[in-house]
Protein backbone atom coordinates (compact mmCIF):
# COMPACT_ATOMS: atom_id res chain seq x y z
CA UNK A 1 0.00 0.00 0.00
CA UNK A 2 1.46 3.22 -0.55
CA UNK A 3 1.30 6.12 1.20
CA UNK A 4 1.21 9.04 -1.77
CA UNK A 5 -1.94 7.47 -3.11
CA UNK A 6 -5.13 9.60 -1.62
CA UNK A 7 -6.35 7.86 1.62
CA UNK A 8 -10.06 8.37 1.19
CA UNK A 9 -12.60 11.33 0.74
CA UNK A 10 -12.39 12.10 4.17
CA UNK A 11 -9.24 14.18 3.80
CA UNK A 12 -10.40 16.73 1.47
CA UNK A 13 -9.99 18.62 4.79
CA UNK A 14 -8.78 22.04 4.76
CA UNK A 15 -5.22 22.34 6.26
CA UNK A 16 -4.59 23.94 9.43
CA UNK A 17 -3.45 27.23 10.13
CA UNK A 18 0.52 27.54 10.62
CA UNK A 19 1.28 30.18 13.61
CA UNK A 20 5.52 30.52 12.85
CA UNK A 21 5.29 33.74 12.16
CA UNK A 22 2.67 34.58 15.09
CA UNK A 23 5.76 33.66 17.54
CA UNK A 24 6.38 36.70 20.03
CA UNK A 25 3.50 38.48 19.51
CA UNK A 26 1.30 37.97 22.70
CA UNK A 27 -1.59 39.32 20.84
CA UNK A 28 -1.82 38.22 17.55
CA UNK A 29 -1.06 34.27 19.17
CA UNK A 30 -4.01 34.75 21.27
CA UNK A 31 -6.54 36.31 18.61
CA UNK A 32 -5.18 32.65 16.86
CA UNK A 33 -6.01 30.52 19.58
CA UNK A 34 -9.31 32.48 20.52
CA UNK A 35 -10.54 32.56 16.74
CA UNK A 36 -9.93 28.82 15.69
CA UNK A 37 -9.20 27.14 19.29
CA UNK A 38 -5.68 25.50 18.16
CA UNK A 39 -2.19 26.57 17.43
CA UNK A 40 0.05 24.92 15.02
CA UNK A 41 3.83 25.12 14.80
CA UNK A 42 6.28 23.93 12.16
CA UNK A 43 9.40 22.46 13.05
CA UNK A 44 10.09 24.42 16.41
CA UNK A 45 10.54 20.84 18.19
CA UNK A 46 14.71 20.65 18.46
CA UNK A 47 14.50 17.73 16.27
CA UNK A 48 17.76 15.95 18.58
CA UNK A 49 15.24 15.77 20.89
CA UNK A 50 12.37 14.41 18.93
CA UNK A 51 13.96 11.48 17.64
CA UNK A 52 15.37 10.44 20.57
CA UNK A 53 11.59 10.24 21.74
CA UNK A 54 11.28 8.61 18.91
CA UNK A 55 14.27 6.50 19.61
CA UNK A 56 12.50 4.81 22.15
CA UNK A 57 9.34 3.88 20.31
CA UNK A 58 11.18 2.04 17.98
CA UNK A 59 13.46 0.77 20.40
CA UNK A 60 9.87 -0.79 21.69
CA UNK A 61 8.02 -1.83 18.84
CA UNK A 62 11.25 -3.59 18.02
CA UNK A 63 11.44 -5.39 21.41
CA UNK A 64 7.54 -6.48 20.28
CA UNK A 65 9.37 -7.60 16.72
CA UNK A 66 6.65 -5.39 15.09
CA UNK A 67 9.67 -3.14 13.35
CA UNK A 68 12.88 -3.03 12.08
CA UNK A 69 14.14 -0.46 14.54
CA UNK A 70 16.40 1.29 12.21
CA UNK A 71 13.32 1.99 9.77
CA UNK A 72 12.90 5.33 9.67
CA UNK A 73 9.21 4.77 8.13
CA UNK A 74 8.59 2.46 11.12
CA UNK A 75 6.97 0.23 8.53
CA UNK A 76 4.96 -2.34 9.77
CA UNK A 77 6.12 -6.25 9.27
CA UNK A 78 2.54 -7.80 9.70
CA UNK A 79 3.66 -9.91 12.43
CA UNK A 80 0.83 -10.79 14.98
CA UNK A 81 -0.43 -7.78 17.20
CA UNK A 82 -2.47 -9.77 19.42
CA UNK A 83 0.03 -8.83 22.33
CA UNK A 84 0.35 -5.30 21.02
CA UNK A 85 -0.04 -2.96 24.19
CA UNK A 86 -1.98 -0.19 22.33
CA UNK A 87 -1.52 2.23 24.80
CA UNK A 88 2.34 1.33 25.13
CA UNK A 89 2.58 0.56 28.81
CA UNK A 90 6.02 0.34 28.81
CA UNK A 91 6.00 3.72 27.85
CA UNK A 92 3.43 4.73 30.45
CA UNK A 93 6.11 2.57 32.95
CA UNK A 94 8.99 4.37 32.21
CA UNK A 95 7.89 8.03 32.24
CA UNK A 96 9.24 8.70 28.99
CA UNK A 97 7.88 12.04 28.22
CA UNK A 98 10.15 13.95 30.97
CA UNK A 99 13.51 13.19 29.60
CA UNK A 100 11.86 15.13 26.48
CA UNK A 101 10.06 18.31 28.13
CA UNK A 102 13.09 18.63 30.56
CA UNK A 103 15.60 19.08 27.22
CA UNK A 104 16.26 22.57 27.35
CA UNK A 105 15.27 23.73 23.91
CA UNK A 106 11.81 21.96 24.16
CA UNK A 107 11.36 23.76 27.45
CA UNK A 108 12.54 26.88 25.91
CA UNK A 109 10.00 26.84 23.28
CA UNK A 110 7.03 26.45 25.29
CA UNK A 111 8.37 28.91 27.81
CA UNK A 112 8.28 31.08 24.72
CA UNK A 113 5.37 30.49 23.75
CA UNK A 114 3.39 30.42 26.73
CA UNK A 115 5.55 33.23 28.07
CA UNK A 116 5.53 31.78 31.34
CA UNK A 117 7.35 28.46 32.86
CA UNK A 118 5.85 25.26 31.50
CA UNK A 119 3.46 23.10 34.09
CA UNK A 120 3.23 19.65 32.46
CA UNK A 121 0.31 17.59 33.18
CA UNK A 122 1.42 13.97 33.58
CA UNK A 123 -1.89 12.92 31.11
CA UNK A 124 -0.16 11.39 28.24
CA UNK A 125 -0.14 9.01 25.05
CA UNK A 126 1.70 7.18 23.63
CA UNK A 127 0.33 6.21 20.24
CA UNK A 128 1.99 3.57 18.15
CA UNK A 129 -0.71 3.25 16.11
CA UNK A 130 -0.50 0.51 13.50
CA UNK A 131 -2.19 0.24 9.97
CA UNK A 132 -5.73 -1.20 9.84
CA UNK A 133 -7.61 -3.32 7.30
CA UNK A 134 -10.99 -1.67 8.30
CA UNK A 135 -12.33 1.00 6.77
CA UNK A 136 -15.27 2.74 8.38
CA UNK A 137 -16.91 5.73 6.69
CA UNK A 138 -16.09 8.17 9.18
CA UNK A 139 -12.62 7.11 9.50
CA UNK A 140 -12.32 8.86 13.53
CA UNK A 141 -10.99 6.88 15.92
CA UNK A 142 -12.79 9.01 18.85
CA UNK A 143 -14.29 11.99 18.23
CA UNK A 144 -14.52 13.91 21.77
CA UNK A 145 -13.46 17.14 23.58
CA UNK A 146 -11.00 16.93 26.21
CA UNK A 147 -12.53 19.18 28.49
CA UNK A 148 -15.74 17.69 28.90
CA UNK A 149 -13.33 14.96 30.45
CA UNK A 150 -11.36 16.86 32.84
CA UNK A 151 -13.31 19.61 34.09
CA UNK A 152 -11.78 22.55 35.79
CA UNK A 153 -8.08 21.95 34.57
CA UNK A 154 -7.27 24.99 31.81
CA UNK A 155 -4.84 23.04 29.67
CA UNK A 156 -3.69 23.02 26.70
CA UNK A 157 -3.63 19.82 24.59
CA UNK A 158 0.18 19.49 23.34
CA UNK A 159 0.01 16.64 20.65
CA UNK A 160 3.44 15.81 19.01
CA UNK A 161 3.82 14.04 16.00
CA UNK A 162 7.70 11.75 15.78
CA UNK A 163 7.20 10.40 12.39
CA UNK A 164 5.56 11.63 8.93
CA UNK A 165 2.13 11.27 9.41
CA UNK A 166 0.68 12.27 5.90
CA UNK A 167 -2.99 11.23 4.47
CA UNK A 168 -2.86 7.61 4.80
CA UNK A 169 -1.40 7.55 8.09
CA UNK A 170 -4.26 9.60 9.00
CA UNK A 171 -2.83 11.61 12.45
CA UNK A 172 -5.07 13.86 14.09
CA UNK A 173 -8.31 16.14 12.63
CA UNK A 174 -9.64 18.62 14.42
CA UNK A 175 -13.47 20.76 14.16
CA UNK A 176 -11.66 24.83 13.76
CA UNK A 177 -13.56 27.35 16.07
CA UNK A 178 -15.35 24.92 17.50
CA UNK A 179 -14.30 25.64 21.14
CA UNK A 180 -16.54 28.31 21.97
CA UNK A 181 -19.75 26.85 22.21
CA UNK A 182 -21.44 24.17 24.73
CA UNK A 183 -20.24 20.99 25.17
CA UNK A 184 -21.02 18.79 21.90
CA UNK A 185 -20.87 15.57 24.19
CA UNK A 186 -24.20 14.20 24.43
CA UNK A 187 -25.40 14.91 28.40
CA UNK A 188 -27.75 12.11 28.08
CA UNK A 189 -25.85 9.13 27.24
CA UNK A 190 -23.68 8.40 30.11
CA UNK A 191 -21.26 6.57 31.14
CA UNK A 192 -19.25 8.10 27.85
CA UNK A 193 -21.41 10.68 26.76
CA UNK A 194 -20.49 10.40 22.61
CA UNK A 195 -20.64 13.00 20.44
CA UNK A 196 -23.34 12.12 17.71
CA UNK A 197 -21.79 12.20 14.24
CA UNK A 198 -23.72 15.34 12.70
CA UNK A 199 -22.07 17.59 15.49
CA UNK A 200 -19.50 18.79 13.51
CA UNK A 201 -20.23 20.58 10.02
CA UNK A 202 -17.89 19.27 7.30
CA UNK A 203 -16.57 22.56 6.87
CA UNK A 204 -15.33 22.85 10.24
CA UNK A 205 -12.35 20.01 10.16
CA UNK A 206 -8.86 20.59 9.43
CA UNK A 207 -5.54 18.05 9.59
CA UNK A 208 -2.00 18.45 7.90
CA UNK A 209 0.80 16.00 6.70
CA UNK A 210 2.39 16.60 10.37
CA UNK A 211 6.42 16.26 10.12
CA UNK A 212 8.76 15.73 13.13
CA UNK A 213 10.00 18.82 14.93
CA UNK A 214 5.80 20.13 14.23
CA UNK A 215 3.74 20.24 17.51
CA UNK A 216 -0.40 21.36 17.51
CA UNK A 217 -1.62 22.84 20.79
CA UNK A 218 -5.56 22.72 20.89
CA UNK A 219 -7.65 24.32 23.27
CA UNK A 220 -9.15 22.22 26.02
CA UNK A 221 -12.40 22.27 24.18
CA UNK A 222 -11.86 21.59 20.86
CA UNK A 223 -13.58 18.94 18.94
CA UNK A 224 -11.15 16.51 17.57
CA UNK A 225 -9.97 12.56 16.82
CA UNK A 226 -7.43 10.58 15.49
CA UNK A 227 -8.11 9.53 12.18
CA UNK A 228 -7.54 5.52 11.58
CA UNK A 229 -4.26 4.48 9.62
CA UNK A 230 -4.82 3.24 6.41
CA UNK A 231 -1.03 3.54 5.65
CA UNK A 232 1.79 0.16 6.11
CA UNK A 233 3.38 2.32 8.56
CA UNK A 234 3.19 2.92 12.33
CA UNK A 235 1.65 6.20 13.67
CA UNK A 236 4.07 7.88 16.11
CA UNK A 237 2.99 10.53 17.78
CA UNK A 238 2.77 11.93 21.48
CA UNK A 239 0.14 14.03 22.95
CA UNK A 240 0.43 15.68 26.39
CA UNK A 241 -1.16 18.57 28.52
CA UNK A 242 0.09 21.62 29.43
CA UNK A 243 -0.13 24.91 30.86
CA UNK A 244 1.65 28.13 31.99
CA UNK A 245 2.85 27.40 35.56
CA UNK A 246 0.82 30.74 36.70
CA UNK A 247 -2.26 29.26 36.29
CA UNK A 248 -4.93 27.76 38.00
CA UNK A 249 -3.02 23.94 38.41
CA UNK A 250 -4.70 20.76 39.63
CA UNK A 251 -2.91 19.59 42.18
CA UNK A 252 -0.97 16.38 41.26
CA UNK A 253 0.71 13.90 43.85
CA UNK A 254 -1.04 10.79 45.90
CA UNK A 255 -4.25 10.43 47.31
CA UNK A 256 -4.29 10.23 50.76
CA UNK A 257 -8.26 10.00 51.35
CA UNK A 258 -11.19 9.18 49.48
CA UNK A 259 -14.97 9.22 50.26
CA UNK A 260 -18.48 10.11 48.55
CA UNK A 261 -18.29 13.52 49.91
CA UNK A 262 -14.41 14.95 50.07
CA UNK A 263 -11.45 14.01 48.54
CA UNK A 264 -7.65 15.13 49.84
CA UNK A 265 -4.22 14.81 47.96
CA UNK A 266 -1.11 15.61 48.81
CA UNK A 267 0.82 17.04 46.01
CA UNK A 268 4.45 16.22 44.35
CA UNK A 269 5.28 20.06 44.66
CA UNK A 270 4.01 20.45 48.39
CA UNK A 271 0.74 21.64 48.00
CA UNK A 272 -2.05 19.48 49.63
CA UNK A 273 -6.03 20.11 49.64
CA UNK A 274 -9.08 18.66 50.94
CA UNK A 275 -12.12 19.13 48.77
CA UNK A 276 -16.11 18.32 48.95
CA UNK A 277 -16.85 15.58 46.00
CA UNK A 278 -20.06 15.68 44.69
CA UNK A 279 -22.45 14.61 41.62
CA UNK A 280 -20.94 16.60 38.83
CA UNK A 281 -17.61 16.06 40.09
CA UNK A 282 -16.12 14.29 37.47
CA UNK A 283 -14.42 11.13 39.13
CA UNK A 284 -12.92 8.98 36.24
CA UNK A 285 -11.17 5.75 35.95
CA UNK A 286 -8.25 5.23 33.12
CA UNK A 287 -11.23 4.68 30.34
CA UNK A 288 -12.54 8.46 30.60
CA UNK A 289 -16.11 6.94 32.75
CA UNK A 290 -17.56 9.25 35.07
CA UNK A 291 -17.79 6.79 37.91
CA UNK A 292 -21.31 7.18 40.21
CA UNK A 293 -21.00 9.38 43.09
CA UNK A 294 -21.69 6.32 45.65
CA UNK A 295 -18.51 3.98 43.58
CA UNK A 296 -16.33 6.63 44.37
CA UNK A 297 -14.29 5.24 47.37
CA UNK A 298 -14.59 2.10 45.49
CA UNK A 299 -12.46 3.23 43.12
CA UNK A 300 -9.65 4.83 44.25
CA UNK A 301 -7.93 4.46 47.57
CA UNK A 302 -5.39 6.08 49.82
CA UNK A 303 -1.47 5.84 47.80
CA UNK A 304 -3.16 5.87 44.39
CA UNK A 305 -1.27 8.65 41.44
CA UNK A 306 -3.90 11.04 41.44
CA UNK A 307 -4.39 14.73 39.57
CA UNK A 308 -7.15 16.71 41.48
CA UNK A 309 -8.88 19.61 40.10
CA UNK A 310 -10.69 22.12 41.80
CA UNK A 311 -12.77 25.43 42.04
CA UNK A 312 -12.67 27.36 45.57
CA UNK A 313 -13.22 24.28 48.11
CA UNK A 314 -15.07 21.92 45.31
CA UNK A 315 -13.17 19.32 43.57
CA UNK A 316 -14.02 19.21 39.60
CA UNK A 317 -12.29 16.40 38.84
CA UNK A 318 -10.35 13.17 40.43
CA UNK A 319 -8.46 11.02 37.70
CA UNK A 320 -5.56 8.49 38.01
CA UNK A 321 -2.71 10.72 35.94
CA UNK A 322 -2.75 8.21 32.58
O1 LIG B 1 -3.67 11.21 18.48
C1 LIG B 1 -4.84 10.80 18.56
O2 LIG B 1 -5.23 9.80 17.98
C2 LIG B 1 -5.83 11.52 19.42
C3 LIG B 1 -5.17 12.57 20.21
C4 LIG B 1 -6.03 13.17 21.26
O3 LIG B 1 -7.17 12.84 21.46
C5 LIG B 1 -5.44 14.23 22.10
O4 LIG B 1 -4.26 14.58 21.85
O5 LIG B 1 -6.11 14.74 23.00
FE1 LIG C 1 -8.09 14.26 22.93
Amino acid sequence: MSTAAPASNQLRMRELNVSNHLLDDRAALDAAWERDGYLFFRDVLDQGAVARLRGVYMSELDRLGVVNKDDPQALYNGKSLDNFPFRMEPLVERDSWRPVVSEPRISEFFQRLLDDQPFWIPTVEYRATPPTQERNPSRMDYLHQDGFYNVGIPFRICWIPLSVIDDAVGGLALAEGLHTGPYLHDVSKPPLFPIPNDAVPDGAWCRATYRPGDVLLMHINTPHSGLANYSDRFRLSMDIRLMGASGHTPIIGTLTALSSSSVSVIGDDGRTGKFTVDADTYCRGIDGKKVPLEEIPQRMKAGDRVIVAFVGERSTLIRPPH
